[in-house]
C-alpha cells in the first residue's frame, strides 16, 4: 500500500491524495507535524526528505518527493491520466512546470502567510505575491476558455497539480476565484465530478486551523 507524507492544510499533498483516489489505490497517510516545524529538523530531512517538505510518497522501498514527480511516478504506473501522446504528455509536464514555479508556488505562499503564518503579513509582501497570482491566474483562466481540461480532451495530472490548493475555504486565502475567473470556476466543478474528489480536509490528517490574519 502506498504511503503518503503529509497534513491537511497542504494542497501539495492534496494533489497526489486526490491522484490516488481517483486510480482507486489503497493508500495510508503520515502526518506530517508541519506546523509544529518537524520538516525543519535535521532526522526528518536525514530520513523522509532531504528538501525539507511534503509531500513525500512512499511505494514500497521507494521514496518519492516533489508533487510533480510523484503525479507523474503515478500516473505512468497505472496508465491513466498522463496524456494520450507523447505531444500531451509534453504539454503535461510544461503546465506541471508552470504550476510548480508560478500558479501554486504564489498562491500557496499567499495563503500560508494570510492563515497560518507566525506573524500578520507585510501587506507590501501581499500586495506583490498577488500581482503573480493574478497574473498566473488570468494566464490559466484564459487557457481554460476553450477546453474543458488543460490538455487534451480528458483530465490528466496538469489538471490534479493545478487545482491542488483551490478546493481550500476562501476565508484562508481572501483571494476569490468565483465570478472574476469563471473558466477555472467551471473547471473546478469539473474536477469536483471526477472520481474520488473530495475536499482536502476530509481526506488528509492533521487538525483544521482556524484563519489567523
Ligand atoms: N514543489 C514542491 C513544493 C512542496 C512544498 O513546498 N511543500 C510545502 C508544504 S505544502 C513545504 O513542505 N514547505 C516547506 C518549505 O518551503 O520550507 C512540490 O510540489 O512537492
Amino acid at each position: 500500500m502506498y504511503r503518503l507524507h503529509g497534513f491537511c492544510q497542504s494542497g501539495n499533498t492534496f494533489k497526489v491524495a486526490f491522484l490516488l483516489r481517483a486510480l482507486g489505490q489503497p493508500w495510508e497517510p503520515v502526518f506530517v507535524d508541519f506546523m509544529k516545524g518537524v520538516t525543519r529538523t535535521g532526522p526528518w530531512r536525514e530520513q523522509t526528505n532531504e528538501m525539507g517538505e511534503a509531500p513525500v510518497l512512499e511505494d514500497g522501498t521507494r521514496r518519492l518527493t516533489q508533487s510533480g514527480v510523484i503525479l507523474g511516478y503515478l500516473a505512468k504506473k497505472h496508465g491513466a491520466y498522463e496524456g494520450a501522446t507523447e505531444d500531451d504528455r509534453l504539454e503535461v509536464l510544461r503546465w506541471l512546470f508552470f504550476d510548480n514555479h508560478k500558479f501554486t508556488s504564489y498562491f500557496a505562499t499567499y495563503r500560508f502567510m494570510k492563515a497560518f503564518g507566525p506573524a500578520a503579513p507585510d501587506p507590501a509582501v501581499m500586495a506583490w505575491l498577488r500581482a503573480r497570482m493574478d497574473a498566473a491566474f488570468a494566464i490559466v483562466d484564459k487557457h481554460l476558455a476553450t477546453r474543458e481540461w488543460m490538455v487534451g480532451g480528458a483530465a490528466t495530472i496538469a489538471d490534479f497539480s493545478l487545482c491542488g490548493y483551490l478546493f481550500y475555504p476562501l476565508e484562508e486565502s481572501g483571494y476569490e476565484v468565483a465570478g472574476r475567473y469563471p473558466h477555472i470556476e467551471a473547471w473546478l466543478a469539473r474536477l469536483r465530478g471526477l472520481p474520488g474528489w473530495a475536499s482536502p480536509y476530509d481526506v488528509l490528517p492533521g487538525e483544521r486551523l482556524l484563519p489567523k490574519w
